[in-house]
């Protein structure tokens, strides 16, 4: 979904703005909740064109591997389909923007005689991930080092890179590479952040100093919400709740825990005194979905969330953006996913951030630096050590109760927002979009 929803909100932006759009869904989609928005994007933007793209299943040898990656990697080996599909449209297309994560197949596809396109990456993670990511076909990572120095960018902290990353033969690795080396190829990069949000790494990219060349970096973020209608049964429960008093906790789409980690979550909530609203996932894929909420959150923990009424804990799909809105919520405890993380942004919403696995400390980086939250670093990856319940409550309570966390997220907030205002920076990058869509 981190890279599903930055595309819906791309797409229904650039309709607004007289762009024709067709949106090409990779088929089958890997989880449940990709095909209900799917299905509900497209009947709520009748206006956006859904062209599907059949995808050849992987006949894989690693039937255990990350679907979502193995998804990409099926996405990237069906390429020869796409001209063909891309050539049948009328009118004939003029851009082409491919997900970071497939970016490799514009090496294909540029080479096409039927395709006389400009192409554009989408990167969904933040523009200070995304430095290291354009760097990485020509990197050797040596977990020794403290610090990493890039020419013309500013340094990196070892620490902060995803382990899979020191290791050469991990999918996620070959991936990344190859997908890196395809950006030099491409016209421009865009992305879902603000100038003000990242602005160091955000010039040094557009610099012209960074030891590759790479194409012009274009921050259009916060991407603005979608027309999506339909409920969620969360903002009932959230009604009745007094102005900024609950946390809301979640760690993306994906992020399975052990159920000690859970029980230490729950009781760390529960000490905290504070309210929260707690989504929680047991699966990667939710078409798998069969544990029940007692099962997950254990029998005892959960009839004393029930009995205290101090929070809820759902399995379900919420609408996380409207909850992040509502007047109710005074933090959010996130895994620090790139969409999470600018929703909050955008909102002025505090966050605390625990990083699990991925780009997130390098979003935790910049949520921390821009004074939108607060990282405990020493709680390291997803699985590395229980975090117990104490340290839980003490962070929570920080969040809610230090006051300087909520001004200065507000101060976040209104930026992203002067960003979007006529002049301001995403706006004047979304102009330059679109006149360069024109050429
Ligand atoms: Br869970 C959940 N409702 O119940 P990230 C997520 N979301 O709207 P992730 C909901 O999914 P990656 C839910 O608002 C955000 O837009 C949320 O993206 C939405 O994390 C998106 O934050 C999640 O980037 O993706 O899914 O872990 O692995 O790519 O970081």
């Amino acid at each position: 979904m981190g890279h599903l929803m930055p595309f819906l909100r791309l797409a229904a932006m650039l309709a607004s703005r007289n762009c024709k759009v067709t949106l090409l869904p990779a088929q089958p989609t890997v989880s449940a909740a990709e095909s209900n928005h799917l299905n509900s994007f497209f009947s709520a933007h009748p206006h956006i064109q859904r062209l599907d793209f059949h995808v050849v299943p992987l006949h894989t040898s690693n039937p255990h591997g990350d679907p979502f990656f193995l998804q990409f990697e099926a996405i990237i080996r069906s390429v020869h389909l796409l001209p063909p599909l891309l050539s049948s449209l009328s009118p004939p297309i003029s851009a082409l923007f491919l997900d970071i994560a497939a970016a490799t197949c514009v090496d294909q596809l540029a080479d096409h005689p039927s395709l006389s396109i400009s192409y554009y990456i989408l990167s969904t993670t933040s523009a200070r991930f995304f430095s290291l990511l354009s760097h990485l076909p020509h990197l050797t990572l040596e977990s020794s080092c403290e610090n990493l120095k890039l020419h013309g960018l500013p340094s990196f902290s070892i620490s902060n890179i995803p382990p899979p990353l020191f290791n050469p033969q991990n999918l996620f690795t070959t991936q990344l590479i190859s997908n890196a080396r395809a950006i030099s190829r491409v016209k421009g990069v865009v992305s879902n952040t603000f100038h003000w949000f990242e602005a160091e790494t955000i010039e040094a990219l557009n610099s012209g100093k960074t030891s590759i060349t790479l194409p012009q970096f274009l921050p259009i973020g916060p991407f603005k919400p979608y027309e999506d209608p339909g409920k969620c049964a969360s903002l009932s429960w959230l009604d009745g709740q007094p102005a900024k008093s609950v946390v809301y906790v979640s760690f993306g789409s994906r992020t399975t825990m052990s159920k000690d980690q859970i029980k230490e979550i729950g009781e760390g909530l529960l000490k905290s005194k504070q309210k929260f609203l707690w989504v929680l996932k047991s699966v990667i894929v939710d078409k798998v979905e069969e544990t029940e909420l007692q099962e997950l959150v254990g029998r005892s923990l959960l009839e004393k969330i029930e009995e205290k009424k101090q929070g809820i804990v759902v399995k379900e799909w919420v609408k996380q953006e409207e909850i992040l809105t509502h007047h109710a919520i005074g933090g959010f405890f996130s895994h620090c996913g790139w969409n999470s993380a600018m929703e909050a942004a955008q909102r002025g919403v505090p966050m605390l951030a625990w990083t699990l696995n991925g780009d997130q400390r390098f979003n935790a980086e910049v949520v921390e630096k821009a004074g939108l939250g607060l990282w405990p670093k020493h709680w390291g990856w997803l699985g590395e050590r229980l975090v117990k319940s104490e340290e839980i409550e003490e962070k929570i309570e920080e969040l809610m109760q230090d006051h300087k966390f909520r001004s200065m997220a507000q101060k976040v907030g209104e930026e992203a927002k002067r960003a979007w205002e006529i002049g301001g920076t995403s706006e004047k990058v979304v102009g330059q979009i679109i006149e360069m869509l024109k050429l």
